[in-house]
Formats: structure tokens, C-alpha cells, sequence
């Protein structure tokens, strides 16, 4: 067994305390990470990121995309989403995660970071929006990306390099006691997509869409 199997199937808790952020590594082939990259990059339906910071309407470069089961809406940095419905290609992630993970999720928030200029400042996702305490299961493309936790109280950091095709899991108190980064870097001239798969418990308004049930696709198995 190698030290990447090893990983998966043992994830490893990279926080010391106060929350659980488990490392799960590479989760697919190079080909199949390929596939799904290019897949992303071309197929989502990528917006610039937007916040209202102290009053002011901001715009990002990254770009965001926002699916669900249901046209959940997600509201962060005082902007509200509405969910698109799940492609065939986001399901079959949706259960790969699922199978390693053991946890189930409703929803996903992508991020496409075109370079190292791109990243996300700190921040935690504890939105009333999303289950409390529920896990979400970040799962990497593209470029490799330092990822970095930071105590809320004593300011303790930790850090991992988020790999191509990798997969890392936040859950339990994690998002109350931590805050979590991607910084810039100037030596990163690639593409990163990230995909935190999610639980949000906000009730259906089912008048909004009536389109959604293009949702009710089958969802193959990934590719390996
Ligand atoms: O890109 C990442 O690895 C992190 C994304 C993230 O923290 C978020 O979408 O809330
Ligand atoms: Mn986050």
C-alpha cells in the first residue's frame, strides 16, 4: 500500500484541537483529474465572486458557482444564491466524496481561481444557512494551493497543500473555532477549482423554480 492509500482510507486530523479537518490526499487517477478539471472549467456556470464589505459592493476575479438539490438559497458576505441543479459530472463527485467520506451533502459551492493571484481571504462557513456542525468536503482541481487554518483564540496556524484530484473534510466544531484561507501566491500561473460539498437546511420555496426537475438525473460512478 502506498502512502497516498494509506491516507485515504486512514484520513489524517491536521487540527491539534477544537474541530476536526481530516486529509484524505489524492482521490483519482491523473487522467480522471484531467477530465473533470477541463470538465469544470468549461461547463460551470462561473460568476464573479460578489460581497457587501462595510457597506461596499465588491467584485472578485475568482468566480463561483453555486448547485443543489433544490434551489437552496445560500446567503455569505450578504449576497444571496440561488442553487443550479446538479450536472451528471457534480453528481458523480457528489458520490465519490460521499463513499469516502460516509457523509452525505445537498449542495456545492465551486470556486475557479484563475491564478495566484486569485485566493480567499479569511474566513469561516458558519452561515445559519448551513447545517450546524455539518462536515463539508472540499475537493481539489488543477493547480496545487496552500490551504491554512487559524485559531480564532490563541492564532495557532496550520497549513496543507490542497493537491490535484485531493480531498480534505472540515467538520464538527471546526468552523466555530478556526478560520480558514487560500492565500495569493505570485508562484502559481495555473487554474485551481475547488468544490466544497455541503449541507444546507434552508427551506424549499418551491414556487421559485418550477424548472428543478432536471435535477432528478441518474448519477453514474466517477470515472477512475
Ligand atoms: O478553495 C478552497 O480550498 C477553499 C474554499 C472555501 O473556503 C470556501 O468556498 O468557503
Ligand atoms: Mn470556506
Amino acid at each position: 500500500m502506498d502512502l497516498f492509500s494509506k491516507i485515504e482510507n486512514n484520513p489524517i486530523n491536521i487540527l491539534p484541537k477544537g474541530g476536526v479537518v481530516n486529509y484524505y490526499g489524492i482521490l483519482l487517477a491523473e487522467p480522471t483529474a484531467k477530465y473533470y478539471l477541463k470538465y469544470l472549467l468549461n461547463n460551470i456556470a462561473w460568476k464573479n465572486d460578489e460581497a457587501i464589505i462595510f457597506g461596499k459592493h465588491i467584485v472578485t476575479k475568482r468566480k463561483v458557482a453555486w448547485y443543489a438539490e433544490k434551489p437552496f438559497e445560500y446567503t455569505y458576505s450578504k449576497i444571496t444564491k440561488s442553487a443550479l441543479p446538479w450536472t451528471q459530472e457534480l453528481l458523480a463527485l457528489k458520490t465519490l466524496v460521499e463513499s469516502k467520506t460516509g457523509e452525505i451533502f445537498n449542495s456545492c459551492l465551486l470556486n475557479l481561481y484563475h491564478d495566484g493571484s486569485e485566493g480567499m481571504s479569511w474566513h469561516s462557513d458558519g452561515e445559519k444557512d448551513l447545517k450546524k456542525n455539518g462536515a463539508i468536503a472540499s475537493l481539489s482541481f488543477g493547480a496545487e494551493r496552500k490551504f491554512v487554518l487559524k485559531h480564532k483564540e490563541t492564532k495557532e496556524k496550520v497549513s496543507v497543500i490542497l493537491r490535484d484530484a485531493s480531498l480534505l473534510v472540515m467538520k464538527n466544531e471546526t468552523q466555530t473555532n478556526w478560520l480558514h484561507c487560500v492565500p495569493t501566491t505570485k508562484k502559481v500561473n495555473e487554474a485551481r477549482v475547488n468544490l466544497t460539498f455541503r449541507t444546507i437546511n434552508a427551506p424549499l420555496d418551491v414556487s421559485k423554480r418550477h424548472d428543478f426537475c432536471r435535477a432528478k438525473i441518474h448519477a453514474p460512478l466517477p470515472r477512475q
